[in-house]
Protein backbone atom coordinates (compact mmCIF):
# COMPACT_ATOMS: atom_id res chain seq x y z
CA UNK A 1 0.00 0.00 0.00
CA UNK A 2 1.39 3.34 -0.39
CA UNK A 3 3.62 4.38 2.72
CA UNK A 4 4.98 7.55 1.49
CA UNK A 5 3.32 10.33 1.29
CA UNK A 6 1.67 13.89 3.54
CA UNK A 7 1.78 12.38 6.26
CA UNK A 8 5.70 12.55 6.71
CA UNK A 9 7.38 16.07 6.93
CA UNK A 10 10.41 15.09 5.15
CA UNK A 11 7.88 13.62 2.05
CA UNK A 12 6.15 17.59 2.27
CA UNK A 13 9.60 19.00 2.41
CA UNK A 14 10.61 17.21 -1.12
CA UNK A 15 7.31 17.77 -2.66
CA UNK A 16 7.43 21.65 -1.95
CA UNK A 17 10.50 21.18 -4.29
CA UNK A 18 9.01 19.59 -6.80
CA UNK A 19 6.39 21.71 -9.54
CA UNK A 20 3.64 19.32 -9.86
CA UNK A 21 3.05 15.74 -8.32
CA UNK A 22 3.60 14.11 -12.20
CA UNK A 23 7.14 15.83 -12.01
CA UNK A 24 7.79 14.70 -8.72
CA UNK A 25 7.16 10.95 -10.09
CA UNK A 26 9.58 11.68 -13.02
CA UNK A 27 12.33 12.87 -11.17
CA UNK A 28 14.30 9.77 -10.74
CA UNK A 29 16.52 11.48 -7.44
CA UNK A 30 13.33 13.02 -5.68
CA UNK A 31 11.04 9.77 -6.15
CA UNK A 32 13.96 7.51 -5.33
CA UNK A 33 14.00 9.79 -2.00
CA UNK A 34 10.68 9.49 -0.72
CA UNK A 35 10.42 5.90 -1.52
CA UNK A 36 13.28 5.45 0.72
CA UNK A 37 11.97 7.86 3.54
CA UNK A 38 9.33 5.61 5.70
CA UNK A 39 12.34 2.56 5.40
CA UNK A 40 14.52 4.88 6.67
CA UNK A 41 12.53 6.50 9.25
CA UNK A 42 10.44 2.84 10.34
CA UNK A 43 13.28 0.25 9.32
CA UNK A 44 10.53 -1.08 7.12
CA UNK A 45 11.30 -4.76 5.79
CA UNK A 46 10.02 -3.54 2.00
CA UNK A 47 9.87 -0.34 0.33
CA UNK A 48 7.13 0.25 -2.18
CA UNK A 49 8.14 2.79 -5.57
CA UNK A 50 7.03 6.42 -5.09
CA UNK A 51 4.98 6.48 -8.57
CA UNK A 52 1.32 6.54 -9.27
CA UNK A 53 -0.90 3.95 -11.37
CA UNK A 54 -2.10 6.66 -13.80
CA UNK A 55 1.78 7.11 -15.14
CA UNK A 56 0.34 4.29 -17.88
CA UNK A 57 -2.51 6.27 -19.05
CA UNK A 58 -0.17 9.43 -19.45
CA UNK A 59 2.87 7.46 -20.59
CA UNK A 60 0.02 6.05 -23.35
CA UNK A 61 -0.26 9.85 -24.49
CA UNK A 62 -3.38 10.79 -22.24
CA UNK A 63 -3.17 14.40 -20.73
CA UNK A 64 -2.99 13.76 -16.37
CA UNK A 65 -3.10 15.84 -13.93
CA UNK A 66 -3.47 16.03 -10.36
CA UNK A 67 -4.95 18.85 -8.54
CA UNK A 68 -4.93 19.89 -4.55
CA UNK A 69 -8.66 19.95 -3.94
CA UNK A 70 -10.00 17.30 -7.14
CA UNK A 71 -7.50 14.86 -7.39
CA UNK A 72 -6.03 13.14 -10.72
CA UNK A 73 -7.80 14.73 -14.14
CA UNK A 74 -7.47 12.14 -16.83
CA UNK A 75 -8.23 13.15 -20.39
CA UNK A 76 -11.25 11.15 -21.29
CA UNK A 77 -11.31 7.58 -23.53
CA UNK A 78 -14.92 7.15 -24.65
CA UNK A 79 -14.89 5.50 -27.88
CA UNK A 80 -13.02 3.47 -29.60
CA UNK A 81 -11.54 5.65 -31.94
CA UNK A 82 -9.65 7.12 -28.55
CA UNK A 83 -8.60 3.97 -27.99
CA UNK A 84 -6.91 3.54 -31.42
CA UNK A 85 -5.33 6.84 -30.35
CA UNK A 86 -3.16 5.37 -27.07
CA UNK A 87 0.42 4.11 -27.37
CA UNK A 88 0.29 1.67 -25.50
CA UNK A 89 3.68 0.26 -27.43
CA UNK A 90 5.38 3.13 -26.62
CA UNK A 91 4.23 3.83 -22.74
CA UNK A 92 7.12 1.72 -20.94
CA UNK A 93 9.98 3.64 -22.64
CA UNK A 94 8.47 6.98 -21.89
CA UNK A 95 8.19 5.60 -18.29
CA UNK A 96 12.22 5.77 -18.41
CA UNK A 97 12.48 8.04 -15.43
CA UNK A 98 10.10 5.94 -13.22
CA UNK A 99 12.64 3.03 -14.02
CA UNK A 100 15.26 5.22 -12.98
CA UNK A 101 13.86 5.27 -10.06
CA UNK A 102 13.65 1.73 -9.39
CA UNK A 103 17.30 1.38 -10.09
CA UNK A 104 18.25 3.74 -7.32
CA UNK A 105 16.24 2.73 -5.11
CA UNK A 106 17.19 -0.55 -4.77
CA UNK A 107 20.99 0.31 -5.36
CA UNK A 108 20.24 2.44 -1.83
CA UNK A 109 18.08 -0.29 0.15
CA UNK A 110 20.03 -2.90 2.74
CA UNK A 111 20.05 -6.44 0.14
CA UNK A 112 17.58 -7.76 2.86
CA UNK A 113 15.00 -5.04 2.26
CA UNK A 114 12.46 -5.83 -0.81
CA UNK A 115 11.71 -3.51 -3.12
CA UNK A 116 8.13 -3.59 -4.35
CA UNK A 117 7.62 -2.25 -8.05
CA UNK A 118 3.81 -1.93 -9.31
CA UNK A 119 1.33 -0.78 -11.65
CA UNK A 120 -2.55 -0.28 -11.98
CA UNK A 121 -4.95 -3.16 -13.02
CA UNK A 122 -6.59 -2.73 -16.43
CA UNK A 123 -9.87 -2.25 -15.00
CA UNK A 124 -9.59 0.29 -12.56
CA UNK A 125 -6.96 2.11 -14.84
CA UNK A 126 -9.78 2.11 -17.00
CA UNK A 127 -12.04 3.58 -15.00
CA UNK A 128 -10.10 6.81 -14.59
CA UNK A 129 -9.83 7.19 -18.35
CA UNK A 130 -13.38 6.86 -19.34
CA UNK A 131 -14.42 8.42 -15.89
CA UNK A 132 -12.16 11.41 -16.17
CA UNK A 133 -10.90 10.76 -12.40
CA UNK A 134 -11.78 9.33 -9.07
CA UNK A 135 -15.79 8.76 -9.32
CA UNK A 136 -18.32 7.35 -6.86
CA UNK A 137 -20.49 5.59 -9.35
CA UNK A 138 -17.85 4.61 -12.42
CA UNK A 139 -21.68 4.58 -14.42
CA UNK A 140 -19.96 5.94 -17.54
CA UNK A 141 -17.66 2.52 -17.51
CA UNK A 142 -20.24 0.01 -16.74
CA UNK A 143 -22.14 1.55 -19.29
CA UNK A 144 -19.76 0.88 -21.69
CA UNK A 145 -17.96 -2.49 -20.28
CA UNK A 146 -21.89 -3.57 -20.39
CA UNK A 147 -22.93 -2.47 -23.82
CA UNK A 148 -20.11 -1.78 -25.99
CA UNK A 149 -17.59 -5.09 -24.21
CA UNK A 150 -15.93 -5.89 -27.37
CA UNK A 151 -14.80 -1.68 -27.40
CA UNK A 152 -14.04 -1.99 -23.92
CA UNK A 153 -12.01 -4.94 -24.45
CA UNK A 154 -9.83 -3.09 -26.50
CA UNK A 155 -9.14 -0.31 -24.23
CA UNK A 156 -8.81 -3.37 -21.53
CA UNK A 157 -5.84 -5.22 -23.97
CA UNK A 158 -4.15 -1.46 -24.81
CA UNK A 159 -3.68 -1.01 -20.77
CA UNK A 160 -2.83 -4.62 -20.73
CA UNK A 161 0.32 -4.40 -23.37
CA UNK A 162 1.48 -1.31 -21.60
CA UNK A 163 1.24 -2.88 -18.27
CA UNK A 164 3.03 -6.05 -19.03
CA UNK A 165 6.32 -4.26 -20.33
CA UNK A 166 6.34 -1.45 -17.91
CA UNK A 167 5.93 -4.48 -14.84
CA UNK A 168 8.77 -6.51 -16.81
CA UNK A 169 10.80 -3.60 -17.25
CA UNK A 170 10.51 -2.43 -13.29
CA UNK A 171 11.87 -6.14 -12.89
CA UNK A 172 14.77 -5.35 -15.15
CA UNK A 173 15.52 -2.43 -13.25
CA UNK A 174 15.72 -4.00 -9.93
CA UNK A 175 11.94 -4.43 -8.27
CA UNK A 176 11.93 -7.40 -6.67
CA UNK A 177 7.86 -8.15 -6.33
CA UNK A 178 5.18 -5.97 -8.27
CA UNK A 179 1.96 -5.23 -7.03
CA UNK A 180 -0.83 -5.25 -9.45
CA UNK A 181 -3.64 -2.97 -7.93
CA UNK A 182 -7.29 -3.03 -9.10
CA UNK A 183 -8.82 -0.65 -6.41
CA UNK A 184 -12.13 -1.02 -7.72
CA UNK A 185 -12.38 -4.22 -8.47
CA UNK A 186 -15.92 -4.73 -5.88
CA UNK A 187 -18.07 -2.62 -8.23
CA UNK A 188 -18.16 -5.85 -10.72
CA UNK A 189 -20.68 -8.60 -10.77
CA UNK A 190 -19.60 -12.32 -11.01
CA UNK A 191 -19.26 -12.58 -14.51
CA UNK A 192 -18.09 -8.79 -15.01
CA UNK A 193 -15.42 -9.25 -12.10
CA UNK A 194 -14.33 -12.70 -14.58
CA UNK A 195 -14.08 -10.81 -17.30
CA UNK A 196 -12.48 -7.43 -16.79
CA UNK A 197 -10.60 -8.40 -13.45
CA UNK A 198 -9.53 -11.77 -13.18
CA UNK A 199 -8.98 -12.62 -17.30
CA UNK A 200 -6.55 -9.55 -17.34
CA UNK A 201 -4.97 -10.08 -14.24
CA UNK A 202 -4.23 -13.86 -15.34
CA UNK A 203 -2.84 -12.61 -18.67
CA UNK A 204 -0.18 -10.17 -17.24
CA UNK A 205 0.52 -12.14 -14.36
CA UNK A 206 1.14 -15.13 -16.97
CA UNK A 207 3.37 -13.07 -19.59
CA UNK A 208 5.11 -11.72 -16.75
CA UNK A 209 5.86 -14.68 -15.39
CA UNK A 210 7.06 -16.03 -18.48
CA UNK A 211 9.88 -13.33 -18.97
CA UNK A 212 10.81 -12.71 -14.97
CA UNK A 213 10.64 -14.63 -11.75
CA UNK A 214 9.25 -12.56 -9.49
CA UNK A 215 6.11 -12.57 -7.44
CA UNK A 216 3.44 -11.14 -7.99
CA UNK A 217 0.92 -9.73 -5.81
CA UNK A 218 -2.95 -8.82 -6.88
CA UNK A 219 -5.16 -6.56 -4.48
CA UNK A 220 -8.63 -6.92 -5.70
CA UNK A 221 -9.95 -4.25 -3.47
CA UNK A 222 -13.45 -4.77 -2.13
CA UNK A 223 -14.24 -7.87 -4.16
CA UNK A 224 -15.19 -9.51 -0.97
CA UNK A 225 -16.37 -13.46 -1.89
CA UNK A 226 -15.17 -13.07 -5.11
CA UNK A 227 -11.47 -13.43 -3.87
CA UNK A 228 -11.23 -16.89 -3.41
CA UNK A 229 -11.45 -16.98 -7.20
CA UNK A 230 -9.53 -14.13 -8.00
CA UNK A 231 -6.66 -16.26 -5.87
CA UNK A 232 -7.57 -19.43 -7.94
CA UNK A 233 -7.88 -18.29 -11.16
CA UNK A 234 -5.23 -15.41 -11.66
CA UNK A 235 -1.50 -16.92 -10.76
CA UNK A 236 -0.87 -13.92 -8.29
CA UNK A 237 1.23 -15.46 -5.46
CA UNK A 238 -0.25 -13.06 -2.80
CA UNK A 239 -3.30 -11.46 -2.56
CA UNK A 240 -3.96 -7.99 -0.55
CA UNK A 241 -6.43 -8.03 1.89
CA UNK A 242 -8.90 -4.89 2.25
CA UNK A 243 -10.07 -3.91 5.33
CA UNK A 244 -13.51 -5.51 5.39
CA UNK A 245 -12.20 -9.33 4.96
CA UNK A 246 -12.75 -11.17 7.73
CA UNK A 247 -9.81 -12.71 9.46
CA UNK A 248 -11.06 -16.24 9.71
CA UNK A 249 -12.03 -16.63 5.76
CA UNK A 250 -8.90 -15.04 4.61
CA UNK A 251 -6.88 -17.96 7.08
CA UNK A 252 -9.25 -20.74 6.01
CA UNK A 253 -10.05 -19.65 2.16
CA UNK A 254 -7.29 -17.80 1.10
CA UNK A 255 -4.28 -18.66 2.56
CA UNK A 256 -4.16 -22.28 1.68
CA UNK A 257 -3.93 -21.01 -1.77
CA UNK A 258 -1.40 -17.75 -1.42
CA UNK A 259 -0.25 -15.56 1.06
CA UNK A 260 -1.84 -13.21 2.18
CA UNK A 261 -1.39 -9.29 3.36
CA UNK A 262 -3.01 -6.64 5.15
CA UNK A 263 -5.62 -5.67 6.31
CA UNK A 264 -5.69 -3.09 8.87
CA UNK A 265 -7.35 0.00 8.48
CA UNK A 266 -5.51 2.97 8.01
CA UNK A 267 -8.38 5.13 10.31
CA UNK A 268 -6.74 2.56 13.17
CA UNK A 269 -3.45 3.99 12.17
CA UNK A 270 -4.93 7.68 12.52
CA UNK A 271 -6.67 6.43 16.24
CA UNK A 272 -3.64 4.73 17.37
CA UNK A 273 -2.97 3.38 21.04
CA UNK A 274 -5.13 0.18 22.36
CA UNK A 275 -7.71 0.02 19.50
CA UNK A 276 -4.94 -0.11 17.10
CA UNK A 277 -2.95 -2.46 18.41
CA UNK A 278 -5.26 -4.78 19.31
CA UNK A 279 -6.18 -4.77 15.80
CA UNK A 280 -3.02 -5.21 14.75
CA UNK A 281 -2.43 -8.23 17.04
CA UNK A 282 -5.68 -9.56 16.01
CA UNK A 283 -4.88 -10.02 12.73
CA UNK A 284 -1.09 -11.35 13.42
CA UNK A 285 -2.94 -14.69 15.29
CA UNK A 286 -5.41 -15.25 12.53
CA UNK A 287 -3.23 -14.79 9.82
CA UNK A 288 0.71 -14.63 11.03
CA UNK A 289 0.58 -19.27 11.29
CA UNK A 290 0.41 -18.95 7.77
CA UNK A 291 2.12 -17.21 4.23
CA UNK A 292 1.31 -13.49 5.63
CA UNK A 293 2.96 -9.62 5.28
CA UNK A 294 2.22 -7.23 7.51
CA UNK A 295 0.28 -4.72 6.03
CA UNK A 296 -1.85 -2.23 6.01
CA UNK A 297 -5.75 -2.55 3.80
CA UNK A 298 -4.94 0.48 2.76
CA UNK A 299 -2.77 3.35 1.88
CA UNK A 300 -1.79 5.64 5.13
CA UNK A 301 -3.82 8.98 5.10
CA UNK A 302 -2.20 12.17 5.36
CA UNK A 303 -3.74 12.46 9.05
CA UNK A 304 -1.45 10.32 10.29
CA UNK A 305 0.55 10.84 13.23
CA UNK A 306 3.93 9.61 12.02
CA UNK A 307 4.67 8.60 15.65
CA UNK A 308 1.25 6.05 15.63
CA UNK A 309 3.42 4.39 12.48
CA UNK A 310 6.66 3.93 14.70
CA UNK A 311 3.85 2.43 17.44
CA UNK A 312 2.36 -0.28 14.83
CA UNK A 313 5.80 -1.21 13.70
CA UNK A 314 7.38 -2.08 17.00
CA UNK A 315 3.45 -3.82 17.84
CA UNK A 316 4.27 -6.38 14.84
CA UNK A 317 7.92 -6.63 15.88
CA UNK A 318 7.01 -7.96 19.24
CA UNK A 319 4.72 -10.27 18.33
CA UNK A 320 5.32 -13.91 18.56
CA UNK A 321 3.11 -16.70 16.90
O1 LIG B 1 1.15 14.58 -2.83
C1 LIG B 1 0.35 13.68 -2.46
O2 LIG B 1 0.33 13.29 -1.29
C2 LIG B 1 -0.60 13.14 -3.48
C3 LIG B 1 -1.21 11.86 -3.02
C4 LIG B 1 -0.69 10.67 -3.81
C5 LIG B 1 0.41 9.82 -3.50
C6 LIG B 1 1.32 9.92 -2.31
C7 LIG B 1 -1.22 10.24 -5.04
C8 LIG B 1 -2.31 10.89 -5.78
N1 LIG B 1 -0.49 9.14 -5.47
C9 LIG B 1 0.51 8.86 -4.56
C10 LIG B 1 1.54 7.81 -4.71
C11 LIG B 1 1.08 6.44 -4.95
N2 LIG B 1 -0.10 6.06 -5.53
C12 LIG B 1 1.82 5.28 -4.67
C13 LIG B 1 3.27 5.29 -4.20
C14 LIG B 1 3.65 4.53 -3.00
C15 LIG B 1 3.77 5.34 -1.72
O3 LIG B 1 3.19 6.41 -1.61
O4 LIG B 1 4.44 4.82 -0.83
C16 LIG B 1 1.01 4.18 -5.03
C17 LIG B 1 1.32 2.70 -4.85
C18 LIG B 1 -0.18 4.69 -5.59
C19 LIG B 1 -1.24 3.87 -6.19
C20 LIG B 1 -2.52 4.49 -6.56
N3 LIG B 1 -2.79 5.72 -7.10
C21 LIG B 1 -3.76 3.79 -6.51
C22 LIG B 1 -3.89 2.34 -6.11
C23 LIG B 1 -3.85 2.14 -4.63
C24 LIG B 1 -5.01 2.74 -3.88
O5 LIG B 1 -4.73 3.64 -3.06
O6 LIG B 1 -6.16 2.30 -4.09
C25 LIG B 1 -4.77 4.66 -6.96
C26 LIG B 1 -6.25 4.37 -7.07
C27 LIG B 1 -4.15 5.89 -7.35
C28 LIG B 1 -4.82 7.09 -7.95
C29 LIG B 1 -4.58 8.33 -7.17
N4 LIG B 1 -3.34 8.89 -6.98
C30 LIG B 1 -3.43 10.00 -6.19
C31 LIG B 1 -4.81 10.19 -5.88
C32 LIG B 1 -5.36 11.32 -5.05
C33 LIG B 1 -5.52 9.13 -6.49
C34 LIG B 1 -7.01 8.97 -6.55
C35 LIG B 1 -7.55 8.06 -5.50
C36 LIG B 1 -9.07 7.96 -5.70
O7 LIG B 1 -9.56 7.89 -6.85
O8 LIG B 1 -9.76 7.95 -4.67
Amino acid sequence: MRQAGRYLPEYRAIRAQAKGFLDLCYDPAMAAEVTLQPVRRYGLDAAILFSDILVVPHAMGLAVTFEEERGPVVQRVRSTQDVERLEPAAAAGRLEPVLGTVTRVRAALAPDVTLIGFAGAPWTVATYMVEGGTSRDFAATRRWAFGDPEGFGRLIAAIETATIEYLVAQVTAGADVVQLFDSWAGVLADDAFERWCVAPTARIVAAVKARTDVPVIGFPRGAGVLIERYAAATGVDAVGLDTTVPLAWARDVLQPKVAVQGNLDPLLLVTGGAAMEQRARAILDALGHGPFVFNLGHGVVPETPPDHVARLVACVREWRP
